[in-house]
């Protein structure tokens, strides 16, 4: 057992310093260990020291904040009020509260860095190749090594929740929503 564990992170006012820091890419094949079959599937982000060299120093565990997503037209979950262009190539972001886990999987034992969000949203496709966009806006727990996957996995779903109240709390929401004053217009800007 791990103990008790706080449900809620962070100064209610919002996010500290260092938060918050950010990274973007478009969404790669991870381990295929099966996150998915756990529950929780992770989108996997490259790490690339040089376009964000604040993750070369920071510490393994687990973080949350806000991801965007640019899905294209054919994805089911498509807010249906998004643009496209004559392309037919999505020009639109939306956002989701996210978790996520820096690290090197200690249950695992891996070798390179990795950086996997859980988007706290049901999907009914997979978005491979999407752009995604992080807003990293806390850190929640070290990173830990466990006896066996199902403490992970208990572990794991006490992360979610805390992301969940930490981020449903309007000194960490989003302005562009109209809840809160945090400036997300990084996550939702055009550019290709
Ligand atoms: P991999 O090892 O390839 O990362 P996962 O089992 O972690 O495989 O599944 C990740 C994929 O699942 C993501 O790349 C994404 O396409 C899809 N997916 C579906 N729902 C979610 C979600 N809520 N959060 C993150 N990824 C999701
Ligand atoms: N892996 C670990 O080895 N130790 C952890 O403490 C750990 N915490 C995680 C927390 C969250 C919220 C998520 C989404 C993943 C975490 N992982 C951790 C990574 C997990 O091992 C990985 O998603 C699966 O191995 C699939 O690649
Ligand atoms: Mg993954």
């Amino acid at each position: 057992m791990s103990g008790a564990r706080p449900i809620i992170v962070g100064p209610s006012a919002g996010p500290e310093a260092p938060y918050p820091p950010q990274m973007e890419g478009k969404v790669i094949h991870g381990f295929g260990r099966g996150s998915k079959e756990l529950g929780t599937p992770t989108a996997n982000l490259p790490v690339d020291n040089n376009l964000t060299p604040w993750i070369s120093h920071a510490e393994s565990g687990v973080y949350f904040g806000w991801a965007s997503l640019r899905l294209p037209p054919s994805h089911p979950n498509r807010p249906s009020d998004a643009a496209t262009d004559s392309d037919e190539v999505s020009t639109e972001f939306s956002v989701y509260p996210m978790v996520m886990s820096i690290g090197y999987n200690k249950f695992y034992d891996n070798k390179a860095r990795s950086a996997e969000a859980h988007v706290l949203q049901e999907f009914e496709a997979d978005f491979y190749g999407v752009e995604m966009r992080l807003l990293i806006l806390g850190f929640i727990r070290e990173e830990k090594d466990y006896p066996n996957l199902e403490a992970l996995i208990e572990d794991i779903n006490v992360d979610c929740e805390v992301a969940r109240r930490s981020l449903d709390r309007e000194g960490w929401a989003l302005r562009e929503t109209g809840k809160g004053t945090l400036d997300g217009s990084w996550l939702l800007r055009e550019e290709k």
